[in-house]
């Protein structure tokens, strides 16, 4: 049997369907990733730009960096791998009777995914805020998120800016941070909790434009497999060795994959 056609057996038998995506799956957007060619982590350091630690000696630089991300992917759209995603949802939500559950984890802070109903965003948003002082979350759409930090875009994280003019919390004054995870943080208790869920139900993992170099993701496809289910990997490049390898860009190989 081709490789395709044993795959779309597995896809309408399995009844847990769970798709872990990564930077991967909004390169086609034009946004970059992390590690591959163009990625941030090639050009500069996580540790300066992605970590508590960095955030607390330069917040400025931290908040350049999620100023610029946020900038540019307000100017993108969904790709054609984020409709495939939207569309197999649809068709396993409207089918009857219904035999199939079908989740999407995604460690993408672009917000790209937000067509897709069952979501769970790992990694939190570029459009959220956090209040160091008092804790209050909210969601920012705001362009530019604080006035000094416009036309900072084609800096390279090194303007410098005092906290006064950084974004600050409506409720307290407080320094407001990315609702994001960063390296050496936790992640928030009740998504690990619902990803356990889904991963301990799963019989199919779409492992969608991941490196699948950052934990806790990366332990996810032998949470599965050590379970009996099944990995189809969607990538540019081989990562894991799975029961499925469609090697390609995803708009096009998930689109041919989930028909
Ligand atoms: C295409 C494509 C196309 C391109 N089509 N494919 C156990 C062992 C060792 C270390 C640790 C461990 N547990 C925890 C750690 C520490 C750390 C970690 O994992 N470090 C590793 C680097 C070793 N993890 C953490 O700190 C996590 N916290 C945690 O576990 O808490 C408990 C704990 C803490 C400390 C110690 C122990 C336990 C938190 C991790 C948070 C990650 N944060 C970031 C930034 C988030 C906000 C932001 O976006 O700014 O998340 S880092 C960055 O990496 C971002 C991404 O979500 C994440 C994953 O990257 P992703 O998506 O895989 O992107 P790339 O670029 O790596 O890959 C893209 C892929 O796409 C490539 O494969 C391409 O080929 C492919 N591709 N175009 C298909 N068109
Ligand atoms: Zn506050």
């Amino acid at each position: 049997m081709a490789k395709i056609e044993s795959f779309h057996r597995i896809l309408e038998t399995s009844k847990h369907i769970v798709a872990l995506c990564g930077a991967g799956l909004s390169a086609e957007s034009g946004v970059p990733t992390f590690r591959g060619e163009g990625g941030f982590w090639r050009t500069f350091q996580a540790t300066e730009l992605a970590t508590p630690k960095a955030f607390k000696k330069n917040p400025s630089r931290v908040w350049e960096f999620y100023h610029y991300r946020r900038e540019l992917v307000l100017t993108k759209k969904p790709n054609r791998a984020h409709k495939a995603l939207v569309d197999f949802e649809k068709k396993v939500s409207s089918a009857t009777p219904k035999t199939q559950t079908f989740t999407v984890i995604t460690q993408n802070v672009d917000g790209l995914s937000s067509n897709i109903k069952n979501l769970i965003e790992m990694h939190g948003s570029l459009f959220r805020t956090r209040c160091t002082k008092c804790g209050d979350r909210g969601e920012n759409r705001d362009s530019p998120i604080a006035p000094a930090l416009k036309g900072t875009e084609d800096s390279q994280f090194d303007i410098d800016l005092p906290i006064e003019k950084l974004p600050s919390c409506s409720k307290c004054g407080g320094l407001l941070r990315p609702d994001v995870v960063w390296f050496g943080e936790c992640l928030d208790n009740e998504i690990l909790t619902k990803i356990e869920v889904e991963l301990k139900r799963c019989d199919l993992l779409l492992v969608i434009g991941t490196s699948g170099l950052v934990y806790p993701a990366a332990s996810y496809v032998s949470i599965v497999t050590s379970r009996g289910g099944k990995v189809a990997v969607f990538n540019i490049e081989k990562t894991y060795d799975a029961d499925f390898e469609f090697i390609g860009p995803c708009g096009e190989t998930l689109g041919n994959a989930l028909m």
